[in-house]
């Protein structure tokens, strides 16, 4: 029997072939949930045991009991509330007793699930509870706001089809196969790296000084469900892991993939991860200094304190199987040439660090990663993977009233970049786009946001493959504009540009007669007129067409263009 840190069985849901046919018999007619990208992983890490003790969602009492107490009710440790969030309609439609089908988003059924529980999700008292913040800043919360449906299911899973993952498939194991492995392979001992990030000469030393003290291995177990927004995409970083994994002593190291959705939530995270690592087998877990952590709030403040994460699991270690190692912060000595912890400084010594947000300034700005902080080859492949801002696709989005005068500078900008060379430019003007592309749409508010956003959609493709994507709708609303700029930031540049000529000057030029048509109530619904303009907030530029030539006017956003350093 393979014991979990619950001191229970390694769970596994899955049914075997010969029942596979009556399982989807079963749900042939039930209501069918598609699942979203983070329902996936944890249906997939919950269906495989990585998520052993639990059997499914999490019912209405355990939800409470695991955001009051960090424990289910039967009083076993788990701090993570996992919860199916369907929306009100499908709710409605919930028998409670009855099977629904999970599927992907092919449709392929996944998992029966037996529903016992439905209820109204409290988000805010979810959010005051788990994350101790309602700030939407902290990205955990932004998707318990924004993202997550309005209900819970709660309710024991069947398993019927593994999630299907067409990438890295040599590097995937579930928690048994990965147990099976290491047996096989005659480790005990065995460390497990939880990162969301490239691996650097401080982290494969740190690790390196963790395996010769404890006499271990190490894997490289690295989550790659959902996770920071904004993080390197996985496939990058993997190609990274597999390059640090020469810098280890021949067969001590390993790497693994893990579907894990992250959420950003510090310490109880890292509580929940050390319990998953225990599930997969490990015997060891480094806990970092800032363990999933969310980043830096709205007001500028850490969410959680850098040492809450190693603190509070080590509070729970007695309960735990997996021995935490909590991890050494270390810093370059530069005149030593070697790596030590802060209270190693020799006196006058400096230690250097570089932080996330660093690497990546330094990244964007194409200068040089300093040697002694990466090797070599993870810097080639962090230089391909995020070229300087000057090598990347950028979006330049114009948003203003009809008549202020987006087109016309829009076209000067257009020409700009084109004499510059270089990149393949577009220009998504809001009339063409209304024949192109929303031809059937109209001016509601619904319309007008699928218009926006369909252009944002086109722009970042355009933005993901390096050209340039220049637009020049109306966009009247700030959350609309806010989820376009949200879309293309993680692919490239994003320069919101407001062209702020009032109203006045707008309606006297009325080039296309339609404020005289909306004033006389024959078009309804005319931004600015009877319906709102909603000003940037963030905008990196205001211009305002009436103070300016359009020569001007295009001059001074060449110049914004050129000090964000897109050219
Ligand atoms: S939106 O809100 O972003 O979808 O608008 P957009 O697609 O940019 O609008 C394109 C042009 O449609 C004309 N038009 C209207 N504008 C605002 N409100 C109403 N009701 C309306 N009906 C037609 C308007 O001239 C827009 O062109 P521009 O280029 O902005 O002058």
């Amino acid at each position: 029997m393979t014991i979990t840190a619950h001191g229970g069985q390694l769970i596994n849901l899955y049914v075997n072939e010969k029942q596979i046919a009556a399982e989807k018999e079963k749900t042939k007619d039930s209501p069918s949930w598609t699942l979203s990208t983070r329902q996936i992983c944890d249906l997939e890490l919950l269906l495989n045991g990585a998520f052993s003790p639990l059997t499914g969602f999490l019912t209405e009492d355990d939800y409470h009991s695991v955001l009051e107490t960090m424990r289910l009710k039967n009083g076993i440790l788990w701090p993570m509330p996992i919860t199916l969030d369907v929306d009100e309609k499908f709710a409605a439609a919930i028998k409670l007793g009855h099977n629904i089908a999970l599927r992907d988003p092919e449709g392929v059924l996944i998992a029966n699930m037996a529903v016992t529980d439905c209820w109204k999700a409290d988000k805010t008292r979810e959010a005051e509870l788990f994350f101790t913040t309602t700030d939407d800043s902290h990205p955990g919360v932004h998707y318990l706001f924004n993202e997550a449906n309005t209900h819970y299911l709660g309710g024991k899973l069947t398993g019927i089809t593994p999630p299907f993952h067409y990438d890295f498939q040599e590097y995937r194991q579930s928690p048994a196969q990965l147990r099976a492995y290491f047996k096989s392979i005659g480790w005990d001992k065995v460390i497990a790296f939880q990162t969301r990030n490239p691996v650097h000469r401080a982290h494969v030393i740190m690790m390196k000084r963790l395996m010769a003290a404890h006499q271990a291995n190490v894997v490289i177990h690295t989550a790659v469900g959902l996770t920071k927004p904004g993080d390197i995409d996985h496939y990058s970083r993997v190609r990274c892991y597999k390059r640090i994994l020469n810098y280890y002593p021949k067969d001590s190291a390993l790497l693994r993939l893990f579907p894990l959705a992250m959420r950003m939530a510090g310490p109880k995270e890292a509580l929940w991860q050390s319990i998953i690592r225990q599930n997969y087998g490990f015997s060891h877990f480094i806990v970092g200094r800032d363990h999933a952590g969310p980043g830096r709030s709205n007001l500028g403040g850490d969410f959680y304190d850098v040492k809450a994460a190693q603190q509070l699991v080590s509070q729970y270690q007695d309960e735990l199987a997996i021995k935490i190692l909590p991890a050494p912060f270390l810093l370059y000595a530069p005149e030593r040439e070697e790596f030590c912890e802060e209270n190693q400084l020799l006196k006058g010594e400096t230690g250097l660090y570089l932080s996330g947000a660093e690497l990546r300034n330094i990244l964007q700005k194409g200068e040089t990663i300093p040697a002694w902080f990466a090797y070599p080859e993870i810097i080639d492949e962090l230089h391909l993977t995020l070229p300087a801002r000057s090598k990347q696709g950028v979006t330049i989005f114009f948003t203003g009233l009809s008549g202020s005068g987006k087109s016309t500078i829009a076209n000067g900008i257009l020409v700009k970049f084109l004499e510059y060379g270089g990149r393949k430019a577009t220009l998504l003007d809001g009339d063409v786009v209304r024949n192109m592309l929303s031809s059937e749409l109209n001016f509601s508010k619904e319309h007008r946001d699928l218009n926006v956003l369909r252009i944002g959609y086109v722009a970042s493709e355009i933005t993901k493959n390096g050209g340039v994507a220049i637009c020049a709708p109306i966009a009247p609303y700030t959350r609309t504009r806010r989820n376009v700029r949200k879309m293309i930031e993680q692919l490239g540049s994003f320069i919101e540009i407001h062209v702020s000529t009032p109203i006045e000057t707008c309606e006297s030029r009325d080039r296309k007669g339609l404020y005289a048509q909306a004033r006389a109530g024959k078009i309804k619904g005319f931004t600015g007129i009877d319906d709102p303009y909603e000003i940037p907030e963030n905008a990196e530029l205001s211009i305002d067409t009436s103070k300016y030539s359009t020569e001007e006017a295009v001059a001074k956003i060449w110049e914004k263009i050129i000090e964000i350093g897109v050219v």
